[in-house]
């Protein structure tokens, strides 16, 4: 059997091959995937230049997809957009203002446009929007505004669900502090500034424009002593992202070529098991009815009976493969 680098192509698969599983809930399932699979995801990153947008499209898809991009040198820094696609995934790096103010009054406007972009049946061409900032700037105004003042107008309604916001960098942000190396982990300290920045932002903006929405404090390249940087809280600036996309565009994430560095998606902040709720993520959207990842005793599908864990399992290994968890 060949295995696939596709998520939901492998699971499907794995399905088939299985024999816990019956053959009319093996059609079931089949049935479920091929509906979902079938689908485009484009996300758009936005955010003042040099907050880390590039390095967060990185970290999260890996170094190909940016690199396949012809204009990747003369993107970083100029006015246009850029745009990467593979598979179902395109990603669109928004440029940040320059301090030219017509500049960015058309950029803004660019913007705008392209959020409020739909398709003849009203369906938005951009699924999300997640708006990077600098947790070590000590001004974040200028990305406030574009929160405030350009996204959230352009989504309308839809703020809610097509909306993430990043706090990047959380590593320069704790200046002074030290990572914990015994523990392997940010001492306690090196969380509270970046977390304390994101409270008041999510505080401004409920105050202001009635968005209710918490940002999510990470470092696309957390810098180490003696080693290169890799991502601290990747996973949950995904989780994030997966749960607040519609059903039908869930299971996009784990299909697009998410980063696959051995260490990418180990470091997290653990304050809940963002694994677990990945895991129960997408048995929700695969085993239709279930609920919370209809776990019993710990184990992923198991309230459902023999099928349910079976499906669980397979759901279980695949994700853990994806993101270099066994
Ligand atoms: N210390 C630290 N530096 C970062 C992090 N993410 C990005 N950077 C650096 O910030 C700079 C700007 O990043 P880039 O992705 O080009 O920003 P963009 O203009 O928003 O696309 C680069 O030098 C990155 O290496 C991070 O999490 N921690
Ligand atoms: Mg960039």
């Amino acid at each position: 059997m060949q295995n696939s680098t596709v998520f939901s192509r492998q699971l499907a698969m794995d399905i088939s091959h299985s024999s816990l599983l019956d053959e009319f809930k093996k059609a079931t399932l089949q049935l479920r995937l091929h509906e979902l699979e079938a689908q485009s995801l484009n996300i758009l990153f936005a955010g003042p230049q040099g907050v880390g947008k590039t390095a967060t499209i990185k970290a999260l898809f890996g170094d190909d997809l940016v690199g396949d991009a012809l204009s990747e040198q003369t993107a970083s820094n100029s006015l246009e957009v850029s745009r990467y696609e593979k598979g179902g995934l395109v990603v669109w790096d928004y440029p940040g203002h320059t301090g030219h103010a017509e500049q960015d009054a058309l950029l803004d406007m660019q913007l705008g446009a392209t959020l409020t972009e739909c398709d003849g049946d009203g369906t938005p061409l951009i699924d999300m929007v997640v708006v990077v900032l600098d947790a070590a700037e000590r001004n974040l105004n200028s990305g406030y505004r574009l929160i405030c003042e350009v996204i959230v107008p352009a989504l309308g309604d839809q703020f809610d669900s097509r909306l993430v916001v990043g706090l990047n960098k959380v590593d320069a942000a704790s200046y002074g502090y030290e990572w914990d190396f015994a523990m392997d982990t940010p001492s306690p300290e090196v969380e509270i500034w970046p977390e304390s920045t994101a409270s008041l932002l999510r505080h401004c903006m409920l105050d202001e424009s009635g968005l209710e929405i918490a940002p999510v404090c990470y470092a696309a390249e957390f810098a180490r002593k003696d080693d290169i940087a890799r991502p601290f809280n990747l996973l949950k600036l995904v989780n994030e992202m997966v749960s607040k996309l519609p059903i039908e565009k869930k299971l996009m994430v784990f299909d697009a070529p998410l980063n696959n560095k051995t260490m990418a998606w180990h470091e997290s902040d653990d304050r809940i098991n963002y694994l677990v709720q990945m895991e129960n993520n997408l048995f929700d959207l695969i085993y239709e009815g279930a609920k919370d990842g209809a776990r019993f005793g710990g184990l992923l599908g198991a309230y459902l009976g023999k099928q349910g864990r079976e499906l669980g399992y397979l759901v279980r290994r695949n994700v853990r493969r994806t993101l270099h968890q066994e």
